[in-house]
């Protein structure tokens, strides 16, 4: 029984997942997915926007296991605020298999981001979404940009495809790596080669510190199920020509997920559509991951 009650109408994962066709390749990394609470062990933030359910370090290893992974990256979701210790947590009982992106706050002291570090935390997340955050001063940002960048830490940037114009600028301004969550969002009902996609592309051509999540095909998915087509050739668009800065993760447990919920085993079978090779899929899913993630 969680101390908090999930928002009404909020979407339980899915608890079912069907067994993907694709097998990933050995070693692969779900890069991109989240734990929530237990709310009555790691109390949500008072500041969240929304409530979910529990989502546990267990119960994302079970799915790992199933789905054939063999390691995550866990990335601090925003009911938790900046209290990472549900994501310190799941790092410290991962044995090693899973890093972590936190989120942390202008103050955060060096000890902190070194106790974070030896914990398996390799970036910070800045979210621009603005039904998930209050805005945090660009100041604010640039000064945590400096104190991670001593560690190697990259920054995880989460952004609506429409503010990319007004953000480019501070954007190609970090000093860090810097990974785009869901190929920023794009509006895929716009076209591949059209100019709203074409300033993502451009982002990641001119910046080769850029690297690009193609996850989440359920989210920006305006045709849904049964499979996510519309998606495809922005994810497929975005491997090819940038296959060594590109990441795959599920997004478990699907946080705010309004049309549907989807089920994790298709989610993987997503994958060969949009890396066609066995190349490009042991770059999406092991390599580039252990690069960035695993490297010390
Ligand atoms: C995602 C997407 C979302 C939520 C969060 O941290 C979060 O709350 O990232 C979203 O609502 O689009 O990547 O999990």
């Amino acid at each position: 029984m969680s101390a908090f009650t999930m928002d009404a109408d909020w979407l339980h994962w899915h608890q079912n997942p069907s067994k993907p066709k694709f097998q990933p390749p050995a070693g692969a990394v779900d890069a991109h997915c989240h734990v929530f609470g237990p709310g009555d062990q790691f109390p949500f933030a008072p500041e969240r926007k929304y409530t979910p359910c529990d989502a546990s370090k267990d119960q994302l290893w079970e799915l790992r296991d199933f789905l054939g992974f063999t390691r995550n990256v866990i990335v601090q979701a925003t009911c938790h605020g900046a209290d990472n210790r549900a994501l310190v947590d799941a790092l410290q009982h991962s044995g090693g298999m899973a890093r972590g992106v936190a989120t942390v706050k202008r103050t955060v002291t060096e000890q902190e981001l070194q106790e974070l570090h030896d914990a398996g935390v390799r970036g910070v997340r800045f979210n621009f979404v603005k039904r998930l955050v209050d805005a945090l001063p660009f100041d604010a940002l640039g000064e945590i940009a400096a104190k991670i960048q001593p560690l190697g830490w990259h920054i995880v940037i989460y952004f609506e495809a429409t503010e990319l114009t007004e953000l480019f600028d501070f954007f190609t301004s970090l000093p860090t790596m810097v990974v785009v969550d869901h190929m920023g969002r794009p509006d895929v009902s716009k076209p591949v080669d059209g100019p709203e996609f074409g300033l993502f592309l451009k982002l990641l051509e001119e910046h080769p510190n850029f690297w690009s999540k193609v996850s989440c095909p359920e989210r920006l998915s305006q045709q849904g199920l049964p499979s996510y087509a519309d998606v495809i050739p922005f994810a497929r668009k975005v491997v090819e020509s940038f296959p060594d800065r590109v990441l795959w993760g599920t997004d478990w447990p699907h946080p705010n997920m309004k049309s549907h919920m989807p089920d994790d085993g298709h989610l993987v079978d997503v994958i060969p559509h949009i890396a066609t090779t066995t190349e490009l899929q042991h770059k999406l899913l092991v390599d580039n991951p252990m690069r960035l993630y695993w490297a010390d």
